[in-house]
Order: structure tokens, then sequence, then C-alpha cells
């Protein structure tokens, strides 16, 4: 292929570069992947209702969050090991976000360390937090607080992992077995492999050398599922152990989002977990209008995005910023940080371009009137 010029050329690319199994583990959901198509479908119905004779010939993506300045509402969305789609895979997302001064959100499941990746980039540096046992959490978020991460995301939609169909025909898991279908696949996509064997096969990095004493712990870690006990008195025990801004993500109904909102949780991410979990779940989108009137608080939103018209439909009708999941992970896993800086700027562009048509000089100006949806 040519240059790539949008996110879904990036995704052939990836598809050429990963084996399959890395390739489904990146691209899949869960079950029947109704949801995953869902998410699509849902932000391709949103209409346009452009404004004419505006003066468009200035125009700003720059907007407020959390009390920053951002040159768009946008964030790198909290993915696990990324290591594999790339060598250091979070470090080059994390750079790529910095360069653009956008939020980086560093997964639990990261293949490099909450300090790792705190060294590697001075830009904004959020947290996301999988609780597989209390202890262990509060070692976690203790560990995010010293290194400087400036907010910390709860993530609440898997209670327990998501039936990801295309992962278990592929036996995908880290570490990686290798059966020789693995290793067929493995001769088949040689630039991946090389890779591999240079850099080693990535690990689950904030799980090494965790209190190797505590039993429940590694129990809990052995078992490889969530604390699926985690509830809204638990949510308020988060709230203590963390004294700056608390996201909650995986909302869907709006009723949960108020909730998080009126016990102390600074905003919420309205994300069904890009269809990975619960398949035929709602798209995010379609809950955004009802859950901004519910708070007065940030709502911001994921699942499905993938190109800049999508992000103004969201900014559009309330959200506050855009986590880009997949959109980014295609990039990394066909050309690295450059590749992520590419799909960026690819990002940018398209909101840009997407405001001027639609008769809108600012992103701040957004509102529901520029949009039709029928939902
Ligand atoms: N969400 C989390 O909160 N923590 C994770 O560790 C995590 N890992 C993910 C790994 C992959 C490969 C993907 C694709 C998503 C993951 N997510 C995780 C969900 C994303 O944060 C985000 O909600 C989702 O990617 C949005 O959907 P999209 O990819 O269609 O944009």
């Amino acid at each position: 292929m040519r240059k790539p010029i949008k996110i879904e050329d990036y995704r052939h690319l990836a598809r050429q570069r990963l084996p399959r199994m890395v390739f489904d583990y990146l691209d899949g959901a869960a079950e029947d992947e109704i949801g995953l198509n869902h998410n699509r479908s849902a932000l391709e119905s949103i209409r346009f209702n452009p404004k004419r004779l505006v003066d468009v010939s200035q125009r700003s993506l720059a907007t407020n969050l959390f009390g920053k300045r951002l040159p768009a509402p946008l964030a790198v969305a909290p993915t696990g090991l990324n290591g594999v789609f790339w060598p250091k895979g979070d470090l080059a997302l994390a750079r790529a976000a910095a360069k653009f001064d956008i939020p980086f959100i560093l997964s639990t499941a990261s293949t490099a360390s909450i300090e790792e990746v705190a060294q590697c980039s001075s830009g904004e540096k959020w947290f996301q937090l999988y609780v597989v046992h209390r202890r262990l959490a509060k070692q976690l978020v203790g560990r995010a607080l010293n290194a400087g991460y400036t907010t910390l995301i709860l993530t609440t939609d898997i209670a327990v992992n998501g039936l990801r169909e295309r992962d278990l025909r592929n036996d995908f898991g880290l570490p990686i077995r290798y059966t020789p279908r693995v290793m067929l696949d493995g001769c088949l996509h040689p630039r991946w492999s090389l890779d591999l064997l240079r850099h080693g096969v990535p690990e689950l990095a904030n799980f090494k050398g965790a209190d190797a004493q505590d039993t429940e712990i590694q129990a809990a870690l052995l078992s490889r599922q969530m604390d699926a006990s985690f509830d809204w008195e638990a949510l308020k025990w988060l709230r203590e152990l963390w004294p700056h801004t608390l996201l909650v993500k995986g909302i869907i109904d709006p009723l949960d989002a108020q909730r998080c909102t009126e016990l102390g949780a600074d905003g919420v991410i309205l994300s069904n977990h890009g269809g990975r979990q619960l398949d035929t779940c709602l798209a995010p989108i379609e809950r955004l209008e009802e859950a901004v009137s519910l708070t007065d608080k940030p709502v911001l939103i994921d699942s499905g995005f993938r190109r800049g018209a999508d992000v103004v439909k969201a900014i559009a009708m309330g959200a506050q910023g855009v986590l880009l999941g997949r959109a980014l992970l295609y990039a990394l896993a066909a050309k690295g940080e450059a590749g992520v800086e590419h799909a960026l700027e690819l990002m940018f562009s398209e909101i840009d371009r997407t405001l001027a048509n639609l008769g809108c000089a600012s992103i701040e100006d957004l509102n529901g009137d520029y949009v039709r949806s029928p939902f």
C-alpha cells in the first residue's frame, strides 16, 4: 500500500505486519462482535447540519479539560499489552501523545511499568486502574501518585473477562504459547518476529515483583480475574485514596454517570471497551446526550472513533473529550511511534476540515444543533 491516508489504511498495514493471533487480539471483540460493529454504525448514523456564510478562515481545535488547555479534545485510551504490537509500545504511544500535548493513559496491564513510562515522557500522564485485589490496587495507586500521574481512571466494565472468541481460537495470551500454529504464524510475519527476538517477549510490567509474600495477591493475580465485588462503596474507598482527578470508565447508563459524580468522581468516560466485554451493548454515543444532561462534570467518551468527524459529532453532543483506542493501535502496530504521530496528524486535520465545512470556527462553539442523530 502507498502512504496511509486514513486510519483504516493503518488497519490493513497492521494486519500485514502482525501475526494473526496478535492482530485478532487488537481488532477483535466479544462473542459475535455485534457491539463492535454497532459502535461504528451508531457514529455513522449521526448526520451533520452545517451552517453557511460563517467566517471559518481561522479555526481552533483547542479546548479546556480539567483545568488544562489541550490542542484538541483527545487522549490516548488505556490499552493492555501494547508491547506485543511494537517493541516498547507504551513508550512509543506516551511519547507521541506528549509531542501532540494530549494525555496518555497507561493501562494497569501495560508492558512498560508506571515508573518507566513516567521517565520516558514529560507529557501529561493518566493511570488506568484494574482492581484485581484491593491491596494491590492501593499499591498501584500509590505508585502512580509518586510517579506524577495526574489523573486516575477506574475501569468498571470488566467484572469478568469478555469472551473474545478470536483469542480463544488462536490460543492467544501472555506468556505466548509456542504451538506449531503460532510458530508458523510468526514465520509468515518475519518483521514482527525479528522484533520479538531482539527485544524479548513483553510481560505485564506493573505486576512484576508485586508482593511475593502476600499469598492473597498472588492468588488473585494467578486467577487472572478482576475483583468482581467492586461496587459503589468501593468507589468511595478509591475516592478517599486518590487526591487528584478521578474518572470512572466503562459507564453506559446515564444514571450511573450521575451517581459516579455525586460520589465524588470528577468525570466519567462513557465506553463499552470497544465492544470487547458485553456484546450487543448500547454504543456509548447513544447515551451521551442524556449522560451530559444528568451531570455537571465532564463526560468523555470512546468506542469506535476512527475519524475526525466522529470526534466532532461527540463534542457537538456534549462530550468534553474522546479517547482513541484501536485507531492509534493500528498505527502503532504498522509503523511504531512514527505511525502514531501520523495517525494523530490525520485526526487533527480531519477534525479541522470537518469544523471548516460545518461552519464552526472553534471546537468550543460546537453544540447539538450541528448534528442530527436517530437516538
Ligand atoms: N481499557 C482499559 O480500561 N484497560 C485496558 O487495559 C484496555 N486494554 C485494551 C486493549 C486493546 C487491544 C483494546 C483494543 C482496548 C483495550 N481497552 C482497555 C479499551 C480501550 O481503553 C477503549 O475503551 C477502547 O479501545 C475504545 O474502543 P475503540 O478501540 O473502538 O476506539
